[in-house]
């Protein structure tokens, strides 16, 4: 038996908010629905920005999740979407014929997104109309990845609805290629680690193929996940695209560099691999290949011998093609060197040595200075905050999910939890009304949590 998501009884320990959702559900639709669907938001520890470009990254799943109550009929192609929250709109459409919007990314679109995923894959004849009550606790925008649970969910209650019983994989592909709908070429964690996640384990996660393997997390230490209350949406802007777009250039420039036909590469571990290049020389060569400077788009077209009509095909992307300058060495010194320090996390976790919490607190805060100054996909706030928890105590401290925003995530040592919470709550959230308001839900100390799956009635 293939290892597919589960489907069983609500945890009663849960009750409450799924009785919620199911009276919500029952007033605004008039009958119960059949069962729940439920994704997970993740935080990652380590390897941030290297999944699209085929390198290994180090999640956990968190508490915090979406669900989605449902009800289904042949009778009806209407899918019918509402939310707890009153501002995410209600939608409806026909699941025969709708369309997904890249320059609008209102909410029901990634719902969309996984409901398209699904029916592409499994392509039903029956098609069945679904009825719908969401209700979500990840923070959005803010580095979680409440968007994939999001999409995750939604595929797994359109799988379910159709009587379909998907791997754990399977669904974590399709999911990764389903969220590209809404405009944004992510690499595919947050979907595996939506899915593959287990109870008490972090994940090591590698592609192509997709693998998992459980990473024991040091004793004696606690994640903590602090946002910065500063909100960042993906899809709404095109940061996320531009770096996604350099490191495609990065493995393209080096490609044809050596030798290679560029046009086949579009992956920076890719490249490295036909070069058969460790991850310490593939920094040396990347010294030897690119300047420190931006690269000018005309520059890029003349080194890979194209037009610029010809490198909105080869290379960029809806969102990126008025871009018009690439900065190359300092993207692909974050990606070559982050790749390291997920490896280097991965070992020291799994010989688990005497001194492991000051050695992998050092690597997650290495990884944010990666982020802050190469990739420069932080920004003020989360630096300040980033500083603020160092200065509280955490043995490592660094930005978690895409960035220019969201959440950071310190290793703190466990008899230092209560203490590190309190200076944090005092220096970064005391200081600011808009913060103070949002504290309670934007403090968490977090353990890893379990994936995706059904709960029936
Ligand atoms: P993230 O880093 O959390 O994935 P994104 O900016 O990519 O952030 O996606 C956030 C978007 O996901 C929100 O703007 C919203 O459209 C959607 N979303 C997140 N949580 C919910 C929810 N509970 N209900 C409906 N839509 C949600
Ligand atoms: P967020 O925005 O945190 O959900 C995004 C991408 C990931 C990964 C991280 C950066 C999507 C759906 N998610 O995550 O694949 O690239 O940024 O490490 O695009």
């Amino acid at each position: 038996m293939e290892d597919v998501p589960p489907v069983s009884d609500i945890p009663q320990q849960k009750q409450k908010r799924y009785d919620d959702i199911k009276n919500t559900f029952l007033k605004k639709y008039g009958n119960p629905p059949e069962f729940f669907a439920r994704a997970s938001g993740r935080v990652n520890i380590i390897g941030e920005h290297i999944d699209y470009c085929g390198y290994s990254v180090l999640p956990m799943a968190i508490e915090q999740d979406i669900i989605i109550a449902v009800s289904h009929s042949s009778t009806t192609d209407k899918i019918m979407l509402s939310n707890m929250n009153p501002s995410y709109q209600d939608f409806q459409c026909s699941i025969k014929d709708f369309t997904i919007s890249k320059s609008d990314p209102q909410w029901f679109n990634y719902f969309l997104c996984g409901v398209k995923g699904i029916l592409e894959y499994a392509k039903p004849n029956a098609l069945r109309g679904m009825t719908c009550m969401v209700s979500g606790n990840v923070p959005a925008s803010s580095g979680l990845s409440s968007s994939s649970a999001l999409v995750c969910c939604a595929a797994l209650a359109t799988m379910y609805a159709h009587g379909y019983s998907i791997a754990k994989k399977e669904l974590s592909g399709i999911c990764a290629q389903c969220e590209r709908h809404i405009g944004t070429e992510g690499g595919g964690m947050d979907q595996a680690i939506s899915f593959m996640a287990q109870e008490g384990t972090a994940k090591h996660i590698e592609f192509s193929p997709l693998r998992t393997t459980n990473v024991r997390l040091p004793g004696g230490a606690v994640f903590v996940v602090t946002n910065s209350c500063v909100e960042m949406n993906k899809a709404a802007t095109s940061f996320f695209n531009i770096r996604v777009v350099e490191c495609r250039l990065v493995a393209q420039i080096i490609a044809k560099s050596k030798g290679l036909n560029w046009r086949d590469y579009k992956r920076i571990g890719d490249v490295q691999k036909a070069l058969g290049l460790s991850l310490e020389d593939a920094l040396v060569v990347v010294k030897e290949i690119f300047h420190k400077e931006p690269y000018t788009k005309e520059e890029v077209c003349t080194f890979l011998e194209v037009t610029p009509e010809q490198l909105a095909k080869t290379t960029l992307s809806t969102n990126t093609l008025t871009v018009q300058s690439f900065k190359l060495h300092d993207r692909a010194t974050h990606v070559f060197s982050e790749a390291n320090r997920v490896l280097q996390y991965k070992r020291i976790c799994d010989e688990n040595p005497g001194d492991v919490l000051q050695r992998l607190g050092t690597l997650m805060t290495e990884s944010h200075v990666s982020c802050r100054d190469m990739y420069e996909c932080s920004c003020t706030d989360l630096d300040k905050l980033v500083d603020i928890c160092l200065e509280s105590g955490a043995l490592g401290s660094r930005l978690t999910g895409a960035g220019w925003g969201g959440c950071a995530v310190s290793m703190v040592p466990m008899d230092q939890v209560e203490q590190f919470i309190s200076k944090v709550k005092e220096n970064y959230y005391a200081v600011e009304p808009s913060r103070a308001a949002k504290v309670s839900s934007a403090v968490f100390a977090t353990q890893p949590g379990g994936g995706a799956a059904i709960y029936k009635m």
